[in-house]
């Protein structure tokens, strides 16, 4: 590069960095709950990337709360071990023998890598999960499911411990059961709670498509809670994004201010989002 260009390339950063400053202002000590899903967790130089972005966050005064799934890599160990596992509405079902690779693959390895990831950039990382402190206490959603939680009381100060002391909690979703189970929760219902419980100002749920799709066929970058009720009854949002939007939608009544649906492939989605004007994915509000 030629060394006229590359001083353009930093006075371009500088000016980026000049123009986030009324962003970095409005989020200084705002909560920020990202879900990453288990097909959002690339290569390891994209978990190194999502990391930086993370401890940005927490470096301009974010208090970021990183709740993880891990859906293929728990399909691959069941695999390995030779164990059958299907999905019903989304959701594992999950027998005595499934919920025990079930935790160890997100407790273990999954959450992990993200903790490694995060302090590798000069973070403070602690993994925990839904059973640490109680945070997450969950009731069977539904017998045919076996293990799989609700939600059903939320004990949040563990949290607020961790943002007192720079740290930034990184959760596996898992909930204990009041008899001593051990209960398997879909990563977004259980990132929808846990951001509920804090009043996050802002729920990420990063995913592998652009956004909440409109009858055009369009990405649509802001929608209000009604427009997602109507899209869905008229079967314009379906599938896969269906978990997605159902979990805003709970977020927001449990007092979420905002929530965000973006492609956690892109790079630096999450600052995109939260520092830019252009903002990423569709954001949705009351
Ligand atoms: C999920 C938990 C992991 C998850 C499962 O067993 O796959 C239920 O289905 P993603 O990567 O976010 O899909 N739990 C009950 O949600 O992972």
């Amino acid at each position: 590069m030629k060394k006229q260009d590359m001083n353009r390339d930093w006075i371009a950063t500088a000016r980026t960095l000049s123009q986030a400053l009324p962003y970095l202002q409005r989020y200084t000590g705002a909560i920020v709950v990202i879900k990453l899903g288990g097909h959002a967790m690339g290569s390891d130089e994209a978990m190194d990337d999502f990391a930086r972005d993370v401890v940005l966050m927490r470096q301009v005064g974010v208090n970021p709360v990183v709740v993880h799934g891990g859906g293929p890599m728990i399909n691959a160990m069941l695999d390995k071990l030779d164990i059958q596992s299907e999905f019903v509405n989304g959701k594992r079902v999950t027998d005595a023998a499934t919920v025990e690779v079930v935790e160890m693959v997100l407790s273990g390895v999954v959450n992990k890598r993200i903790v490694q990831a995060i302090n590798r950039q000069g973070g403070k990382a602690v993994g925990l999960s839904g059973k640490d402190a109680n945070l997450m206490v969950c009731e069977q959603t539904n017998p045919d499911l076996g293990f799989v939680g609700t939600p059903s009381e939320m004990n949040p100060d563990v949290l607020h411990d961790l943002f007192a002391n720079d740290t930034i909690p990184v959760i596996a979703p898992l909930g204990a059961g009041k008899d001593g189970e051990t209960f398997n929760v879909n990563g977004d219902n259980a990132a929808g709670a846990i951001a509920a419980a804090l009043k996050a100002d802002r729920l990420l749920l990063l995913t592998d498509v652009a956004g909440v799709k409109g009858t055009s066929g369009d990405v649509m970058t802001e929608l209000k809670a009604q427009q997602i009720r109507d899209l869905t009854a008229s079967g314009v949002i379906a599938g896969g994004m269906i978990p997605k939007t159902e979990t805003a939608l709970n977020a927001i009544d449990g007092g979420v201010r905002a929530v965000v649906i973006l492609d956690g492939r892109a790079p630096n989605a999450c600052l995109l989002e939260l520092f830019t004007e252009h903002g990423a994915g569709s954001l949705i509000r009351a």
